[in-house]
Order: structure tokens, then sequence, then C-alpha cells
């Protein structure tokens, strides 16, 4: 039955994980996506295999309007649910089982490519600024400090949530050289930046860059300053809905975010926007570093089309 009372306690726990940001960043919601119908799927007792399918429709929907900018959340979805074949129910958990192992494998193995190439862009010695907390930037230093690269990084604490602090932590941890600023303070030290590297929550057809707010402004600081801007991304962060002219919906959050309750009603009458993400347009990106390679930003299309296909389709969508 396509009824909210179907729905698995991973799937409704992981979609308001995902919407109060506990689980965040494109590719660990991706995961923990794919890994939830997974769970629903297992413990379905759907009798027929039409209830099957619309069970696991239902419990894609929920998870799919969590949060609108990240691309790799529709895709993880579409890939589990696209592969879901077989006439009998235990034919369709066998098959969505299947689907979710070999999509969460493909995440961590594609995070490892890319972190290889990434990380050879990376000299010994080089100096980095960061924006926001991202797993594929993660694994790009991490590859470059296991080829015995030594890195110093500028760590933007990311307003207004400050995913800057998981940065500074993990790169702590790999040794790297941490110092944290905050956002305004980037261009101040721009002119010792090698790279700024950065994540991608979606990359549209023509080499834009959506990533977390204040991205696009670091991006073109740094070009006026002859800074590199590297972006890494899997190519489960490529948007197809891009290709046929769809633009990518831009999450607003709270205001409680950015000033609390109290505080606002001391400054007074004021409307205050928080949105996520922004657009960073590939004139201002060097390069886009995938686990495929790494593509100047204009060129990614070429990638996509490979990868998608001309048509996508919403399998969710369907009631
Ligand atoms: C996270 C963010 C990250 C990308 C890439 O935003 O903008 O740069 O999601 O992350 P939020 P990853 O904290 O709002 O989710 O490389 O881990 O996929």
């Amino acid at each position: 039955m396509n009824t909210p009372e179907t729905l698995h306690t991973e799937v409704t726990e992981t979609a308001s994980a995902i919407a109060e940001m506990e689980i965040r960043g494109a590719a660990t919601i991706a995961d923990a996506a794919a890994r939830a119908l997974g769970a629903q799927a297992e413990a379905s007792t759907a009798a027929t295999p039409e209830e099957f399918r619309a069970e696991l429709r239902a419990a894609a929907r929920v998870l799919h309007d969590t949060r609108p900018t990240a691309v790799s959340l529709p895709n993880a979805l579409r890939y589990v649910l696209l592969g879901m074949e077989g006439t009998t129910v235990e034919e369709l958990q066998n098959s969505i089982a299947r689907r979710v192992a070999a999509f969460c494998g493909q995440l961590e193995r594609a995070q490892d490519d890319l972190g290889r190439f990434g990380g050879n862009r990376l000299r010994d010695g080089d100096t980095i600024m960061t924006h926001c907390h991202s797993t594929d930037v993660i694994a790009c230093v991490r590859a470059a400090v296991e080829d015995g690269k030594e890195l110093t990084a500028y760590v933007r604490e990311t307003r207004p949530r400050n995913q800057g602090h998981i940065t500074a932590r993990e790169l702590t941890e790999l040794g790297v050289d941490v110092t944290l600023i905050v956002d305004n303070a980037a261009r101040h030290y721009l002119n010792d930046v090698d790279h700024v590297l950065v994540g991608a929550d979606s990359i549209a057809a023509d080499g834009s860059v959506i990533n977390k707010i204040g991205t696009s402004g670091l991006a073109v600081n740094a070009r006026d300053m002859g800074t590199q801007v590297m972006v890494a991304a899997q190519t489960i962060k490529l948007h197809p809905a891009t290709m046929t002219g769809h633009t990518v919906e831009i999450e607003e959050r709270d205001a409680t975010e950015v000033v609390a309750d109290d505080v606002r009603a001391e400054i007074g009458d004021i409307r205050i926007n928080n949105p996520a993400f922004d657009v960073t347009p590939p004139r201002y990106v060097d390069a886009i570093v995938t686990e495929r390679g790494q593509f100047p930003p204009e060129s990614i299309v070429i990638l996509m089309r490979e990868l998608f296909g001309e048509r996508v389709t919403n399998p969710w969508e369907e009631l």
C-alpha cells in the first residue's frame, strides 16, 4: 500500500536527519538515501509486486522531498529504483538489495579514484583554501598526504552552520597545518593560496558549480588573484535535468540559522534571507575533478550525456 504507515522507520528517520542536516553533504546524503531504500525493501510485507513497487516509490518520494539542491539524492534514488526487476516480491527485494550494495560500493570507489586525481593536482608544500565540508575534497587531500605531500590549509568557517569546523578537524587529523578563518577573511589570505578546493552539490550542463553559499564569491576572488579553483565532485553530482534546460533549485533555509529569534526581535522589523547554496559560473573554475578524471567545466556536458543519455526519468513521481 502506498501510505505513510508502510514506510520503514529507517526511511522516515533518514528523511528527517537529512532535512535537519544531521546527515549532510551531497555524497553522504546519497549513501544514506540508498541504504534507506534498501531497508524499506528488505522489511517490506507487500503482498504483490505492484504493492512493493508503490511502496518503494513512496519511500523514495519522502527521501526526495527533504532537500532540493544536491542532485546526488535524486541520482541515488533513480539508480536504485531503475534497477528494480523481477516478477515476484522476493525477486524485487533481491534486486533492490543488489542495487543498493552496488551503488554504495561505487560511491566509495569513486571517491577514492577522484581523490587520487585531485591529489595529483596538489604539490608538496602547497597551501589550499576550503569552504564548507566536502568528503570529495577531503579525499583529494588524503590522497596527497598519503603521497607524502605536506599541505597547509586556510579553512573558512562557513556561516551560518560552520561546516568549516568539521573540515578543520578532519584536515588536522590528516596532518595538515590548519588555520580557521572567518569567511570574510578569505581575500586577505588568497595571495598565499595555491588552490581553492571546494566540493559540489550539483554541476549543471554548462559547467556551473552549485555549492555552499559563499563559494561563488570565493571563486571570483580567487580568479582575480590568479589562484586556481578546483572542484572535487563525483559524477553523481552531475545534474542531468540541466541538459534539457532545467535550473537547479537553491534551498532556502530557516532564518533562525542566521540570527536567533530574540536577537531578531531586538533588531526590529527585518526580512532575513538564508540561501544555502549559490552558483559559480564555469569561467571561475579551473577544473572539475571526478572519478573519471579532471575536466574543464565547459566540457562536463559530454560526460553528462555519456552517463545519463538525453532522457531522464523520475521513477518516484509515478503514483
Ligand atoms: C554541503 C556542501 C558540500 C557538498 C559536497 O552543504 O555544500 O560542499 O555537499 O559534499 P550542506 P561532498 O552542509 O548544506 O549539506 O563532497 O561530501 O558530497
